[in-house]
């Protein structure tokens, strides 16, 4: 078996590095390799939004999932992070995210931008670029296309260099250039025609031999592919006939903001959406996300993006498979892959119903393959085709391979449901003492001037308040605003002063004479706001220091680049005189001195040094820990969670900040940033047009209370360093780490399918919740049972499936036994527990 085993390897290795160039071109239909159209089911993994040593599992589950094809942006601020000086490692490492790729033998779609969208801070844009002199973005200007074309050839020479392209034998199939300009290029006037056709030239000047493709771009000049991005995309049609019906987002789900709730789009509406567009004609659709991931350290996009970036995808946030929605589509892949050739290369003939029901036929060669389409959103059809009499659901598709049995409904689930837990730390449970995490802290000094001078390296300083981004180039979220007030009219130094302050957002944290005068953050996704606090002056000399912290720069829409941040001013101090009239001093135009970053950044607080953990203490206290105070850094030492599920921190009870593990950043956190009351509902109704506040959860609950802490920046079972910096006040008593795993599953099967129920692998079915073969009732969690069902159903179960990680049953009377009921279709219903068996690392060990 071994000597077997080396030769198989030896085959693989001897696979990936044969060079076979293939011709990816396309026509009217769809997208063919060398002159053979196929139909391609493609899937969004952004590389920076999980780590290198996720890669492999997320891309095997996809493949898994059925997927062809994985497709990412490329994101150049991370990889341009300052003007010429580039990072291509670690989670950055795009050659080794496309070669792992290319190892599992799926292909890559890579769109350059290189503006992306993508929820990401600034849209991808490095905030430099902004910064010089004369350049509009995305428009026909010189200095833009200089800089764009510098960065886009860059990675082109790059994939190239590295023969990563099909027609160098590569699995890079499609490229993108620009990102759903077509949304905004009427704000652009001709210019932005004109921009078009330049980005189009530039593709088809590297002559890579793949196709390109312009999203959401209408206009997009041949050879350009257009493409669609939506919720649905049934009624799209690309601009010309020689172009196939593609679809670049179909979106999973949605992403979350700071104080939004946690959307949902169920499996059946994904699978709905799909099922039509194929049914329409479609043969490349990609899912928006397949994994979203998390925005780790400062990647996340604005307004208030969450770090979480799970999107209700397939693939959760931390990697584990979303079920129903990743098993329900999966099987939908595999229909449709049965009838690829009918579809591609058929003739096609729709037959209306009325009601927004449809039955179409593929045919082609003798076979043929049928649709039967409801998109009506309330009435359940029932139709004669071809002489047989079929049910189709409201907002559902069936498919039909040979015309006339059901292999596939989008609106039956056959598929279990996963309910993820937080399970906590068992290092902690066997050793009491970790639990109680140790903290030690610090101050962020609250930064002034002395005698006219600030301590540290002043950035600047100008008569004037400037954009945020002007000053830092994007490099921190913080920026100090500092200035020196002189009042001698005892009018100041009365009680009545107010300092007002005009923002661009998106917080602000204001200091008189060292002392902190107040703090306030923009609400509702809105940046600008103003801030008004009492304060009090002292005859002479007085300093005004204002932190203003950005929560992610936008990332979309016409001139979102040109959005300022900041203080934008106007700043007046405010009395009255003794008549009672108001009285102003304008300091807008002030000298401001304006210093980067905080002191901590700067001094790299975050970075691990545990060799020395105990007697590095200098400058962080043991005794005394502050609470509920601003601008205090903590820090902890914690143990690996045994085991491989992945980990996450539950960081309630903390106000808003930066989380650094082991000297990674996982990203901003804000517990305290509740979503709204209203708009939550306990039930979900898959049917109807999908919105992003459909089936949200999560009402009046921290948008985000678990952190995602990559297995790859832990210590193996060793300690690890965890750094906060907490800007607002809090306290660090509540914080836990948990290992991600399935808790219960639920599963529906209809007579005729297979029940499949599977725990992790590390996991056994320990127990039946319910148990149910004939018409039982409700959802996950709250099962009943009707009045007929089989008797023996549970011992059936018991007996295969538990103590077992994995198992199947075939839904069937003859199986099951009889049920009784008098219905055209029984189904079961199963609702048990996944646990890790107690000596379960024990024995690995
Ligand atoms: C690639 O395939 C397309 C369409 O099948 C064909 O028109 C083109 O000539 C081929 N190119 C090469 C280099 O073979
Ligand atoms: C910001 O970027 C510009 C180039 O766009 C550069 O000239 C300037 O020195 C940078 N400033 C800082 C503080 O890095
Ligand atoms: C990008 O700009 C640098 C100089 O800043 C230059 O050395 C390099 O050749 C340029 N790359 C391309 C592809 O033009
Ligand atoms: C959906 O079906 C109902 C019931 O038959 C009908 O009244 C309604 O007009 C249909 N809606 C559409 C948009 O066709
Ligand atoms: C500010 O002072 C005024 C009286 O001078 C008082 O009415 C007001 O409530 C104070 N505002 C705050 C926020 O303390
Ligand atoms: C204060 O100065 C700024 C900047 O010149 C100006 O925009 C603002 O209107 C002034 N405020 C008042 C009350 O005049
Ligand atoms: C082109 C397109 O469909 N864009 C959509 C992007 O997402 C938002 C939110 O659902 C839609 O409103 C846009 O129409």
């Amino acid at each position: 078996m071994a000597s077997y085993a080396a030769f198989l390897l030896l085959c693989m290795a001897f696979m990936s590095f044969t060079i076979e160039a293939m011709n990816v071109s396309y026509d009217g239909r769809a997208i063919t390799f060398n002159g053979k159209r196929k139909i391609l089911f493609s899937g969004s993994i952004h590389y920076p939004r999980s780590t290198a040593e996720m890669w492999p599992s997320l891309i095997k589950k996809a493949k898994e999932g059925g997927l062809d094809v994985i497709e990412t942006y490329v994101f150049w601020n991370s990889h341009e992070p300052h003007y010429r000086q580039y990072d291509f490692t670690g989670n950055l490492d795009l050659v080794r995210f496309i070669k792992t790729v290319q190892n599992e033998g799926l292909k890559a779609m890579l769109r350059i931008g290189p503006y992306v969208c993508a929820e990401w801070n600034y849209g991808g844009f490095p905030v430099w670029l902004h910064n010089i002199p004369g350049i509009e973005f995305r428009t026909n200007n010189a200095q833009f296309e200089h800089e764009m074309k510098n960065f886009t050839t860059l990675i082109v020479d790059m994939m190239n260099h590295e023969k990563l392209f099909a027609s160098q034998g590569g699995p890079i199939i499609l490229a993108q250039i620009e990102n759903e300009y077509g949304n905004i290029m009427s704000s652009y006037g001709d210019d932005g025609k004109k921009y078009v056709d330049w980005c189009a030239n530039l593709a088809q000047s590297y002559q890579v031999g793949i196709p390109w493709v312009m999203c959401q771009q209408d206009d997009a000049p041949d050879p350009m592919l257009n493409s669609c991005n939506g919720f649905y995309c049934d009624q799209f049609y690309p601009n010309s006939q020689n172009k196939p019906k593609m679809w670049t987002e179909n979106w999973t789900g949605w992403f979350k903001n700071w104080g939004g709730q946690i959307p949902h789009r169920t499996a059946e509406d994904v699978a709905f959406a799909v099922a039509r567009f194929f049914q329409y004609g479609g043969t490349y659709q990609n899912y928006y996300m397949y994994h979203g991931g998390t925005n780790f350290g400062r990647t996340s996009g604005g307004p208030y993006i969450t770090t979480s970036y799970d999107y209700d995808a397939p693939l959760d946030e931390y990697g584990n498979l979303n079920q129903p929605k990743w098993g329900h589509l999966k099987k939908l892949h595999e229909v449709l892959k049965s009838i690829e050739d009918v579809l591609v290369n058929g003739h096609r003939r729709d037959v209306e119903y009325g009601n927004m029901v449809t039955a179409t036929i593929y045919s082609h060669g003798g076979k043929s393959a049928c649709f039967l389409g409801n998109a009506n959103n309330s009435y359940d059809a029932s139709i004669n085709f071809q002489n047989n009499q079929y049910n189709v659901p409201a907002w559902s598709v069936s498919i039909l391979p040979d015309c006339s049995n059901e292999a596939y409904s989008t609106a039956k689930v056959n598929v279990q449901t996963s309910v993820m837990v937080m399970k906590e730390n068992e290092a902690a449970d066997n050793d009491d003492e970790s639990y109680n995490l140790k903290w030690q802290w610090r101050h962020e000094p609250f930064e002034q001037m002395k005698n006219g001078k600030i301590l540290g390296n002043v950035a600047l300083s100008a008569p004037q308040l400037l954009d945020q981004k002007v000053v830092t180039n994007g490099t921190t979220d913080y920026l100090w605003y500092i200035t020196s007030v002189n009042v001698d009219d005892n009018i100041w130094t009365k009680k009545d002063v107010q300092l007002r302050i005009n923002t661009n957002g998106h917080i602000l944290h204001a200091f008189v004479n060292g002392k902190h005068a107040g703090s306030q953050y923009a609400k509702n996704g809105q940046y600008q706001f103003s801030f008004e606090t009492n304060v009090t002056l002292k005859a002479g000399t007085n300093e005004i220091s204002l932190l203003s912290a950005t929560v992610g720069l936008p990332n979309y829409g016409a001139y979102f680049d040109n959005v300022e941040v900041g203080v934008g001013g106007p700043i007046h101090l405010v009395t009255h005189d003794e008549s009672g009239d108001e009285v102003v001093k304008n300091i807008t135009n002030n000298v401001w001195n304006y210093k980067i970053g905080l002191h901590g950044e700067n001094a790299k607080h975050y970075e691990m040094k545990m060799s020395n953990y105990e007697k590095n203490s200098l400058g962080w206290l043991k005794t005394g820990l502050p609470t509920d105070r601003i601008f205090t850094w903590y820090k902890t030492k914690f143990n690996s969670p045994v085991g491989n599920d992945p980990v996450a921190v539950d960081l309630s009870g903390l106000g808003k900040g930066q989380a650094w593990v082991n000297g990674n950043n996982i990203g901003r956190y804000w517990p305290t940033y509740l979503a709204d009351d209203n708009g939550c509902s306990s039930t979900c109704d898959f049917r109807g047009a999908y919105t992003s506040s459909k089936c949200a959860t999560g009402c009046g609950k921290p948008t985000q209370q678990w952190y995602h802490i990559p297995r790859s920046f832990l210590n193996d079972e060793e300690e690890n360093e965890l750094v906060l910096f907490e800007e607002m006040g809090g306290h660090p008593f509540n914080i836990k780490f948990a290992t991600v795993t399935i808790g219960n599953i639920c599963a529906n099967a209809y007579e005729g399918n297979t029940l499949e129920l599977s725990c992790h692998e590390n996991q056994v079915i320990s127990e039946f919740k319910f148990v149910s073969f004939g018409q039982p009732q409700g959802q996950c969690g709250s099962f009943t049972k009707s009045k007929c069902e089989a008797p023996n159903t549970l011992q059936h179960l018991k007996k295969k499936c538990l103590g077992k990680s994995k198992c199947s049953v075939h839904v069937s009377e003859k199986n099951l036994g009889a049920t009784g009921c008098k219905v055209e279709q029984n189904r079961l219903a199963v609702e048990a527990i996944c646990t890790i068996p107690v000596n379960y690392y024990a024995k690995k060990k």
